[in-house]
């Protein structure tokens, strides 16, 4: 387990299995209405091997012509994204500190064999708000590092359950996830992992 960066928090196993079941089906009722959709790489349209929708007022999306950005539609079915979960409004009031409620649930969907590579979430305009992030299903190698793609980065496994905050000086750390382990979790009956991304996005 590296040291984690100032702002960078790991709450282990906060959501018990019960609580675990009813985010999968508010997630599945969100991705009925919202289905995933496979974001691609701005610039070079090269398919993201994670799936995606979103909930709340906003979504993040990106496509080959218009890049990272965030919208109140979704990019296949032009319908606005499925209302914020109360749920997640609950989950973001205890653990996020901050006043203002997430305007964006971004849902990854991970196959076991899908990954993200290192990144910053830096698309948001309110930069004070930390971002919170929530793991489902299978367990996953989740790697951090520092505000410059070359520093130094350490990874640690994140399980059903886990929660993860990004705030203060850690809310650019670069991040991503090295890889899926398959048949760690049986809560997705179908494995892979699901991963709730809440960020407030204007200020
Ligand atoms: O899946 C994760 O744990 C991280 C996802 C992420 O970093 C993102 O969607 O920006
Ligand atoms: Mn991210």
């Amino acid at each position: 387990m590296p040291a984690l960066s100032n702002g960078i928090r790991h709450f282990p196993e906060h959501l018990d299995r019960a609580a675990q079941e009813r985010l999968v089906d508010v997630i599945r009722a969100v991705v009925a209405e919202a289905p995933l959709f496979t974001p691609e790489m701005p610039g070079t349209g090269k398919p993201m091997s994670v799936r995606m929708t979103n909930c709340g007022p906003l979504g993040w999306v990106t496509d080959k012509q218009q890049g990272y950005r965030y919208q109140p539609f979704h990019p296949v079915t032009r319908e606005p994204w499925p209302p914020m979960p109360e749920e997640l409004v609950a989950l973001w009031d205890e653990l996020a500190g901050h006043a203002k409620p997430p305007e964006a649930c971004l849902v990854n969907f991970y196959t076991d064999d899908a990954r993200m590579g290192l990144h910053q979430d830096k698309d948001e305009t309110d930069l004070t708000a930390p971002v919170l992030s929530i793991s489902l299903g299978n367990a996953c190698l989740f790697r951090v590092g520092g505000l410059l793609r070359k520093d130094p980065t350490g990874s640690f496994r994140l399980s059903s359950g886990d929660v993860v905050v990004l705030g203060g000086e850690g809310r650019l750390a670069f991040h991503g996830v090295d890889r899926i382990y398959p048949g760690t979790s049986t809560l997705l009956k179908n494995g892979g992992r699901i991963n709730l991304t809440l960020r407030r996005v204007n200020s």
